[in-house]
């Protein structure tokens, strides 16, 4: 193949870090990977993964207009040197980027086999290439995925499908794709329904679809452990596109299925920016709602567009709204097995191969700087003080007892008469919170 990754970058030299001060065009003004922060490095704390799909396997279309991008390697005729070509380019990508982390659907990185014994083939042939090109560059595989959702034969479904056979097949695709994973020492599953809901309820059996989908996931689940797969499944939540509506919904409807279908032990969630906006949250709501329900997983980071509306998955720049998020992430804990995924996109305008380093480096820094912001918010309790003293009232003997179910309701409703209780509204300080936040940015 025509598209050996030093041909398609040039002579770009590793990305390296500069200082906010430099003028270099292309370094980190704020990602240091080596710099410790609340006992991490930055490296550690961030677990950076480029993603296959956006970067190397997206044309550069829209509904409007085809491809613009033009890559060499996706205009080859003998499909498993075209996948090597990409894999070159990516690996190449990676190392230039120095992040520690990639993920990949099956068909982004191996040709899609026109049945499951080829598709079996041909996945095991782009590991055998990532696997080398992995021990050669020290790149880990973050996640491994299916696309369950771009061949016509999903289009109404994958595991919710009406037709048994098309269940059987994503289970085929599946077992692929988690074996790859585990092969790969990949830390995380993912699996995004993307056509698990409807377009019309009037086909649809939604009850007979939730259990088809309740069945798939423990299916999967149990195969994990039989293989002897460590890391989580990750179910992504994301509200609608391309289906009217996904059963995966958001966080809280994901948290509903997973305990209806027994599934808490095996599943964590793969929170997206773009995805929390669809379903009317903001970001930070979604990982603020993942730590309380204990089922935060790992991060597709990108953002979404306030005038377009829909997945624009472009890459996230905010320092703000990521210092937020950040906050939230490190209060419970920081990654495990999860990271910070770019599931993002250069525009279609973004022609030149250096575009892809600028999208990945400006968001790199951009969570970076939020990183220092909330590790720094943390260490001084910006939040975390005014919150507890918001709900201080909670630790006094009696207020704890009502929440350890010593009290009965009419009890705590006889108390409030005898002592009298005529409680005072207090403010809840939002505009203050806001000037400490703005401050800490
Ligand atoms: C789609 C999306 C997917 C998942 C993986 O909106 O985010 O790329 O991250 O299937
Ligand atoms: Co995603």
């Amino acid at each position: 193949m025509n598209a050996p990754a030093s041909r398609f970058f040039g002579a770009l030299d590793k990305v390296r870090y500069v200082g906010p001060d430099s003028d270099a065009p292309l370094g980190y003004r704020w990602y240091d990977k080596d710099r410790v922060i609340a006992g991490r490095t930055m490296a550690e704390h961030l677990r950076f993964a480029v993603c296959y799909w956006h970067s190397l396997c997206w044309p550069g279309g829209d509904p409007f207009g085809g491809e613009t991008f033009l890559r060499p390697w996706m205009h080859g005729t003998v499909p498993m040197e075209m996948a090597e070509a990409k894999a070159d380019v990516a690996f190449e990508l990676f190392r230039l980027l120095d992040v520690p982390y990639f993920t990949f659907h099956d068909v982004d990185a191996a040709p899609e086999g026109a049945n499951l014994v080829e598709q079996k083939d041909n996945v095991a042939a782009i590991c055998d290439v990532f696997e080398e090109k992995m021990a050669e560059t020290g790149v880990k595989l973050l996640w491994g995925t299916a696309n369950l959702f771009s061949n016509r034969r999903y289009m109404a479904g994958a595991a919710t499908n009406p037709d048994p056979d098309v269940f059987a097949y994503a289970a085929g695709q599946v077992r692929i794709a988690l074996e790859a994973t585990k092969r790969l020492g990949g830390a995380n599953y993912v699996l995004w329904g993307g056509r698990e809901g409807y377009e019309t309820l009037l086909n649809t059996d939604m009850k007979r679809e939730l259990d088809q989908f309740g069945r798939f996931l423990a299916m999967v689940a149990e195969h994990k452990h039989k293989i002897g797969f460590d890391g989580p499944l990750l179910i992504e939540p994301k509200p609608r596109e391309p289906s009217k509506h996904q059963y995966d919904f958001d966080v809280a409807t994901v948290y509903g299925f997973l305990e209806r279908y027994d599934l808490l032990d095996d599943v964590k969630v793969n929170i997206e920016q773009n995805h929390a906006l669809l379903a009317g949250h903001s970001f930070d709501h979604e990982v603020m709602l993942a730590n309380a329900l204990g089922i935060f997983g790992s991060i597709d980071i990108n953002r979404g567009d306030a005038l377009l509306g829909w997945d624009t998955d472009q890459f996230a720049m905010d320092v703000a709204e990521l210092t937020l998020v950040m906050h939230e992430i490190l209060k419970g804990g920081g990654f495990t097995t999860g990271g910070m995924n770019f599931d993002a996109k250069i525009r279609r305008q973004s022609l030149d191969p250096i575009d892809l380093l600028h999208g990945h480096v400006g968001s790199i820094d951009a969570c970076a700087r939020a990183l220092i912001n909330a590790a720094a918010m943390l260490e001084k309790g910006t939040l975390e003080m005014p919150r507890a003293e918001r709900y201080a009232g909670w630790n006094a003997p009696e207020a704890k007892a009502i929440l350890a179910g010593e009290r009965t309701l009419a009890e705590v409703a006889d108390r409030a008469i005898a002592a009298k209780l005529d409680p005072q509204p207090r403010s809840g300080r939002q505009e203050y919170l806001e000037g400490l936040v703005m401050r800490s940015v």
